[in-house]
């Protein structure tokens, strides 16, 4: 490539919510991006990006993109704004943060944000400092992992398992609840590349999703029974004794326990409740337990039911039976997130939390803000930031309703007038990756990335930081915490001295754009040969001694939080938890919702991201449903038809794809679409629980009943 002046390259990190964290390389001529590329000496990255970041570089330059402050001019909701300067929006911000601040108390104010960006920097906690200074109610954020974390931290401890990369050496891969190809693409290459060379890959999963189109062999458990299939497994191993008993002595705890619990799991029962063959269950246990190296990874959507903590507390069980973490390529993959070298006490100073300050769970924003949830002092104004809560969070009509409140000050940072920013009083402008500095941690690799500004900001778009900044600045907050420039916040975040990073620095980083954080070598790490499990006895805790502490044992960034809602009392055990919204666990709710709908990923969005843009709904295509021909025929549905699928808390149309990829009883419409683009006014989110799983307060989006119905009667 030609280095004149006017054309450089320059390193970044994809800001996705998405396991793979790619290591990028912005291509800029004249101070304007024109290519974003994988990089193609990253180990994971392999110089590719998925579809949707192969134009990364043109959205940035969307023409619909938010570049200056907004207020609103129309009713809420009516997407009617008009441009106003930084400091008249921060005036008005202040204004009306202080008069409610002195009406209600800061608790009334309630922040809301998630993982829109990623990073260390912009990411997940990047306004806790801040509205902790300000004593605003905390927001406890579990859309993802909050439950397997719970379940991988009382069993294993705080280790990133497996190598992700090291499953090249894998025999046999157990991929249990992930979509790989559309959601976590950069490990289905290395996968794949096992497959080729002889490992049998066998994907567990509810439907047919594009994974288990390529899988060796694919069971199909109904949605939220996966417990029961891995008590089974457990039972079977026993049973037939294919137990590593030098492995179980030496490093595991509670195994007689473990037997008794699962001695009433034999795959005939099992059978019952999953509708997987106990001849099947009996040769998946057969062959996990005789081939080595076994690898099992994990997805996000195992959590996703009522019984989803528990399920992943009997999975976690596996490998230490059969003696699978011996081996390079042996064991489970959940969150490498674990052994990443950052301050999160710096970044959230959760010392600021007066005691006793209320938190408030994502997944509850449309009781909180509707009122069904009776709050002292009501929630009077809400800060949305990284996050798109109208279509991703459950009940989302009850969320609707809440923002239309008059009384409610609604303030936004975004890239686009959102569902959610549609509501807002005042919109603020948000940079791009492209346009700012960070350093990503990965919850799907061992790197360590770092993300270059390489363009100017347009307009008056700034980073998250920046923005925390400005707010920190007009309400008087004169700390260090909020002075720190970007790079010295990246300086002060990373804990360079940790042994992770052997004497690493920022410099290397700035030279080469990524780090290792185990030192490489994923062809011969294996991290438990001889136990060393972080857990309190050291050992893989088949019978938790944690369990006492109750179901959110240092959940993900709940850890930073101590002292808020207390936690219920769990079982040490693993078991069978069943679903709340089953046919066999409510058949009277059954009866007027049959169907369990899953709502996962759409391969073409990036949760709500892109699903604004024109080019990648056509890619995508428009939101559809796919029903087995067997639910199909008796309803009157053909494929192709517009149909209305609903529940009491909602509904949302789709068109129907009849395929016999999802078993009868089973519905799955994928997630992102935003309901102002969609046909009808709704979306997935409409008919979602915002019950929680039984550890973690994690979601329950597999665990719903719905029906489906043709939108117009036949002719
Ligand atoms: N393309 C794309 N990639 C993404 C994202 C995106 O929006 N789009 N989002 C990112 C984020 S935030 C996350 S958390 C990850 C999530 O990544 P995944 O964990 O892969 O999540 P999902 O796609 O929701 O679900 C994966 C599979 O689990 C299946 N499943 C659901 N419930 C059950 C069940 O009870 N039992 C079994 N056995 N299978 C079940 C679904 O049918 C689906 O095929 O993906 C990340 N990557
Ligand atoms: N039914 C159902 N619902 C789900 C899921 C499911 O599988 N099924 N998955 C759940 C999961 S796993 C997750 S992670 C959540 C995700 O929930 P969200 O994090 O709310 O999802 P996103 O759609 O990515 O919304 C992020 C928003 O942040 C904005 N953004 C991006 N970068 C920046 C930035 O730097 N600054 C600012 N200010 N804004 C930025 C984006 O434009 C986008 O609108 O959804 C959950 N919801
Ligand atoms: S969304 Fe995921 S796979 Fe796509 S470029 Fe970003 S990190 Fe890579
Ligand atoms: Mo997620």
């Amino acid at each position: 490539m030609a280095a004149t002046s006017e054309k450089r390259t320059v390193f970044g990190a994809c800001p996705h919510d998405c396991p793979d964290t790619c290591a990028m390389l912005y291509e800029v001529e004249n101070e304007r991006l024109v290519n974003v590329r994988g990089n193609p000496h990253h180990p994971f990255t392999r110089g590719g990006l998925c579809t949707k970041l192969k134009d990364f570089h043109d959205h940035h330059y969307n023409p619909e993109r938010v570049l200056y402050p907004l207020r609103r001019t129309g009713p809420k909701g009516s997407r009617r704004f008009e441009r106003i300067s930084w400091d008249e929006a921060l005036d008005e911000i202040k204004t009306r943060w202080t008069a409610i601040i002195d009406e209600y108390g800061a608790e009334a104010i309630l922040p809301y944000n998630y993982l829109g960006n990623q990073g260390t920097l912009q990411g997940l906690t990047v306004g806790d400092a801040f509205f902790n200074k300000l004593g605003a109610s905390v927001l406890e954020k579990t859309f993802c992992a909050s439950g397997s974390s719970t379940a991988w931290l009382l069993t294993v401890g705080p280790t990133g398992g497996v190598d992700p990369e090291s499953f090249a050496q894998s025999k046999y891969i157990v991929i249990w609840a992930c979509n790989s190809v559309s959601t976590n693409l950069h490990h289905w290459h290395i996968v794949h590349e096992a497959q080729k060379n002889g490992a049998k890959v066998v994907v567990i999963d509810a439907y047919k999703s594009r994974t288990a189109k390529q899988a060796d062999w694919h069971l199909a458990p109904k949605p939220g029974t996966d417990g029961a299939l891995a008590m089974a497994m457990i039972h079977q191993i026993i049973a037939d004794d294919l137990l590593d008993h030098d492995y179980i002595a030496r490093y595991t705890v509670g195994f007689e326990e473990l037997k008794e619990r699962a001695a009433r799991y034999t795959p005939e029962y099992a059978a019952e409740i999953t509708g997987i063959s106990a001849d099947d269950i009996r040769r998946l246990s057969r062959e996990y337990a005789t081939t080595q190296p076994t690898a099992i990874r994990i997805g996000v959507a195992l959590e996703r039911h009522h019984g989803g903590g528990q399920t992943i507390r009997a999975v976690c069980c596996l490998p230490a039976l059969t003696g699978a973490w011996r081996h390079v390529g042996g064991g489970l993959l959940q969150m490498p997130v674990w052994e990443f070298p950052i301050r999160w006490d710096r970044v959230c100073r959760p010392e600021w939390i007066k005691p006793g300050t209320r938190v408030i769970n994502v997944l509850k924003l449309g009781d909180v803000l509707t009122g069904r949830m009776p709050l002292a002092p009501p929630v009077k104004s809400l800060m949305v930031y990284n996050a798109n809560p109208v279509s991703q969070a459950p009940e989302s009509n009850k969320i609707v309703e809440g923002l239309k409140r008059e009384d409610l000050f609604t303030v936004v940072s975004e890239h686009f007038i959102t569902d959610t920013a549609a509501y807002a009083d005042i919109v603020l402008p948000a940079t791009m990756a492209g346009e700012m500095d960070d350093i990503m941690w990965s919850w799907g690799h061992l790197y360590l990335t770092l993300n270059r500004k390489a363009v100017p900001a347009p307009g008056e778009a700034v980073p998250n930081t920046e923005l925390f900044r400005r707010l920190a600045k007009a309400m008087g907050f004169d700390d260090e915490q909020f002075t720190r420039s970007d790079r010295e916040m990246i300086e002060h975040y990373v804990d360079w001295n940790a042994p992770q990073l052997r004497g690493i620095d920022l410099a290397y980083l700035e030279r080469r754009g990524y780090a290792h954080i185990r030192g490489g070598k994923p062809e011969t790490s294996a991290p438990h040969t001889e136990g060393n499990f972080p857990t309190p006895s050291g050992k893989c805790e088949f019978k938790a001694s944690g369990a006492a502490q109750g179901n959110f044992v240092g959940a993900v960034f709940r850890q930073m939080y101590e002292g808020g809602q207390g936690a219920e009392p769990i079982d040490d055990l693993p078991d069978y938890v069943p679903c709340r919204e089953r046919p066999e666990s409510d058949p009277e709710r059954a009866k007027r919702f049959p169907l369990n709908i899953l709502t996962p990923k759409s391969h073409g969005f990036l949760n709500s991201c892109y699903a604004n843009e024109e080019h990648k709904i056509r890619a995508q295509g428009e939101q559809f449903v796919l029903i087995n021909p067997a639910d199909a025929e008796p309803r009157g549905i053909r494929e192709g038809d517009s149909v209305k699928v609903f529940n009491d808390r909602g509904e949302f149309e789709a068109d129907a794809r009849v395929t016999e990829d999802t078993p009868p009883g089973v519905v799955v419409a994928t997630l992102g679409y935003w309901r102002s683009r969609n046909r009808g006014d709704g979306s997935v989110n409409v008919i979602s629980s915002a019950a929680y799983c039984n550890f973690g307060h994690a979601p329950t989006f597999s665990d719903n009943l719905v029906e489906v119905r043709r939108s117009t009667e036949p002719a």
